[in-house]
């Protein structure tokens, strides 16, 4: 693209928006922002980008005389594909990308893209702290909060980027090419946007579309819907499983392996539960695929303390945990939380609804150490729905989320986990997950100082 004499409009004005604008302007682009919202954050961060240079489009005239102008949209990943801004630029014949794709665009380093319902940041992490402890410039980067964008050209040649990539940033990503593609698992999440699962699985599948032979993808052979990625990719197929012996990563007398060989015993890795057995093979067989060497592997592994709002320890107070999971977003996270988190639980579940039905939660609650439920959010009536259905009835409905947190505080008994995994969106009440798990971990630390005496104690 010839920067200096193209005309962007850059929608969204948060993280992907403010690295894209950024990028476009350093390379003489003239750049429009806009952004549905006029908040205070979006207003901080569009002044600043107006001391660049950048111009900002409000009102319904200015944004249609400023849309004739451009020859690019550049879509946040938040901003769903048939928001009116891109149909508008679509029916003008005009081009929509997104801030990924503008990335992948500058990228000339080699990249290991990871894709899939759950696990993606935890694999990330994992694959750029093996490499990084293997000597190599990696950088992990996409939906785990750094922008490409923002990270793109600094890696040059040598270095690797490690690229989370979601089912939001696949709608708009056409010209990623990674050596290792991986695609973790595909369970139903964000229906509300993508519709149907046909669409969610297509648009996963999207990531090894530009594959070729000398390429490999990372395939997780115990999901049906992935293990069938095989078929439509031309890039060697790397299997990782848990129940069978495969080419790549597996479970063999209590070790993870890797091609038939030995890499560490799994007691090692730090982190509970099969699910982050799973991501562990992956990122083994992504780390080596890049030509990192055991010892960095087991090194990495050893060390790992899982990634924040990921079954975060909090603290204690008066005996009682508290679990930060904020980062299980959909239903299938919540139930691999249950599955892991050792004890009695009081759950903290709700937020923004995604379209799926919460009754495999409840039937997965059933059989844990989960003992009540506090619902909050949104959507707290069809959760409540969803758990009466299913015989679930130590429930309490508490629609404000503080106040959830406090009463499941409050249920808690001395030896019991207050477990906040959502199995929904935070979009209701918070800008992201992350803001959702700092606020946790706030009330957290306000509760310990009102109950440091001991008189919330059960
Ligand atoms: N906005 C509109 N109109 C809309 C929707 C949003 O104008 O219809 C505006 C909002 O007012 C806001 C901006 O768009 O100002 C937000 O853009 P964004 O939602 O794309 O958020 P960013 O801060 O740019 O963060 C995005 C990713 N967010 C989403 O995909 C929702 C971040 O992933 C990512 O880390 C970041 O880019 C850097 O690449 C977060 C996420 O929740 C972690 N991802 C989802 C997930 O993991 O489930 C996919």
């Amino acid at each position: 693209m010839l920067f200096s004499l193209q005309t962007f409009l850059v929608a969204g004005i948060s993280r992907s928006g403010v690295s894209a604008a950024e990028y476009l302007r350093a390379r003489g682009a003239k750049v429009y922002l806009y952004d549905d919202v006029e908040d205070g954050a979006v207003d901080e961060a569009a002044r600043r980008l107006e001391a660049l240079g950048c111009e900002r489009l409000s009102g319904e005239e200015r944004l249609k005389e400023g849309m004739r102008d451009c020859d690019v949209l550049v879509l946040s990943p938040g901003i769903p594909v048939d928001h009116p801004l891109p149909v508008a630029f679509r029916h003008a014949g005009k081009r929509v990308i997104g801030e990924l794709e503008l990335g992948a665009l500058a990228l000339r380093a080699p990249a290991v893209a990871v894709t899939g319902t759950n696990g993606k940041t935890t694999t990330v992490t994992l694959i750029d702290e093996i490499l990084r402890a293997d000597g190599k410039k990696s950088v992990a980067c996409g939906n785990i909060g750094k922008p490409l964008t923002s990270c793109a050209e600094e890696l040059g040649t040598d270095g690797i980027a490690v690229v989370e990539v979601s089912s939001f940033q696949l709608e708009t990503l056409c010209s990623l090419r990674p050596h290792v593609a991986v695609v973790l698992n595909i369970t139903e999440d964000h229906l509300n946007r993508h519709y149907n699962m046909e669409n969610y699985v297509y648009l996963k599948s999207r990531l090894l579309k530009n594959s070729a032979e000398s390429e490999y993808a990372v395939l997780n052979y115990d999901d049906e819907r992935v293990r069938a990625f095989a078929e439509k990719t031309k890039a060697k197929a790397v299997y990782f499983s848990l129940k069978e012996r495969v080419n790549g990563g597996n479970i063999s007398g209590g070790n993870l392996c890797y091609g038939g060989e030995i890499v560490m015993p799994a007691e090692q890795l730090p982190l509970r539960g099969d699910h982050n057995l799973a991501d562990a093979l992956a990122a083994i067989c992504a780390a080596k695929l890049m030509g990192a060497g055991n010892e960095a592997i087991v090194s990495a592994l050893a060390a790992f303390r899982g990634v924040k709002h990921r079954l975060e320890r909090v603290g204690e107070l008066n005996g009682v945990t508290f679990l930060d999971d904020s980062k299980a977003t959909n239903v299938d996270a919540a139930v691999k939380a249950v599955e892991s988190v050792r004890g009695e639980t009081v759950i903290l579940l709700g937020g923004k609804d995604k379209g799926y039905s919460y009754e495999p939660l409840f039937a997965a609650i059933r059989d844990s150490g989960v003992v009540h439920a506090v619902i909050y959010g949104e959507n707290c009536f069809r959760v409540l729905n969803a758990a009466l259905k299913s015989g679930f009835t130590a429930v309490t409905l508490c629609r404000p989320f503080d106040l959830a947190v406090r009463v499941a505080y409050l249920t808690a008994k001395k030896g019991q986990n207050v477990l906040l995994s959502p199995a929904s969106a935070s979009f209701d009440a918070f800008a992201n997950y992350e803001e959702r798990g700092d606020r946790f971990a706030q009330i957290f630390a306000a509760l310990t100082e009102e109950y440091a005496d001991g008189s919330g104690e059960a």
